[in-house]
């Protein structure tokens, strides 16, 4: 399914769940003028750089697939975008991946400074478990709310994110095999992408066999992902993606098209976001905006 075929159901969801999340991160993010100033506008300026809001859209889709309110998702869903956005500044930083683009814009430390830059992820990351403990997320069991803040801290550490992040650098211009490749894909980006659906279904009150068949969508999407990203690395557009386009080859990238060819990596993305759509069903109906999110996770241009 190309990207312009995207059902008008899909696309109007996505776009009214992507308004909801921008309200609540515009209404949880320190404003601009606060002190420090330029932190804070370094902050909002890579958050609402544009972006997809796919993990906050995870997280209240699971949500809703498991018969909850996505308003209680919502402070898990802004968390996870504010982790996220930390995640792609510190990325972009010269001793990451070093890169002048992102989300269609000058990546932020190119436009404040490096050592803002990183302060302005710094901030973001902390600020997310502030909104997370905060009483707006208080329709949510303390027991819960304490799941989700445990989910999400170990998402984005050193035995998640942070964790496939490290392998990721240190496995540059080197061969890798198989299983490190599984292994920094699935910490990278799965991750967070498995959380995202956890913690939304979490919120919603999920029972452990609701959990279980969102957690298999989630790991498989979250893979899919990734691989997909690296064949857009290849095959994309940088005006397309807004990112240079190509960096994984020039910087030796542990990718899966440099692995498996990228015949192999198409197929199995295929196999997981199948897999993925596989893993819902005990869901049933309400579960039908996120089979359809896992084909767009399989057709997107960006
Ligand atoms: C620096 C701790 C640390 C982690 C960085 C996620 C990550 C780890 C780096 C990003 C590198 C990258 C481009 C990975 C490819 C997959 C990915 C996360 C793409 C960006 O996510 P999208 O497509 O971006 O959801 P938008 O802009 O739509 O939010």
């Amino acid at each position: 399914m190309a990207e312009a075929e995207l059902s008008a159901g899909l696309a109007a969801i996505l776009a009214e769940r992507r308004r909801r999340v921008d309200g609540a991160l515009e209404r949880w993010l320190p404003v601009q003028g606060n002190q420090p100033p330029l932190v804070h506008e370094a902050m909002r300026y890579s958050v609402f750089a544009g972006g997809k809001r796919l993990r906050p859209i995870l997280a209240l889709l699971a949500c809703e697939a498991v018969g909850g309110d996505p308003e209680n998702a919502m402070p898990a869903a802004a968390a996870l975008e504010m982790i996220h956005t930390y995640s792609l500044i510190h990325d972009d930083l010269p001793a990451m991946d070093d890169d002048d683009y992102r989300r269609g814009r000058r990546t932020c430390h190119r436009v404040y400074g490096e050592a803002m830059a990183i302060l302005a992820g710094d901030g973001l990351l902390t600020h997310a478990f502030r909104v997370l403990a905060e009483a707006e997320s208080s329709r949510v069991r303390p027991d819960d709310r304490l799941r989700i803040i445990a989910e999400i801290a170990e998402a984005a550490g050193s035995r998640g994110m942070v964790g496939g992040q490290a392998m990721d650098i240190l496995a540059e211009g080197r061969e890798i095999d198989p299983p490190t490749l599984l292994y920094l894909h699935t910490h990278k980006t799965g991750a967070l992408i498995r959380a995202s659906v956890r913690v939304g279904a979490i919120a919603g009150g999920a029972s452990e066999e609701q959990l279980e068949a969102i957690t298999g969508y989630g790991e498989r999407v979250g893979l899919a992902f990734q691989i997909v990203d690296d064949i857009l690395d290849i095959e994309g557009s940088s005006v397309e993606m807004g990112k240079t386009a190509g960096s994984d080859l020039r910087r030796k990238k542990a990718t899966y098209p440099a692995v498996m060819g990228l015949e192999e990596s198409r197929r199995q993305a295929a196999r997981l976001l199948a897999e993925a759509k596989e893993a819902l069903h005990p869901l049933g109906e309400r579960a039908a905006p996120l089979l359809e999110l896992a084909d767009f996770v399989g057709c997107r241009r960006h």
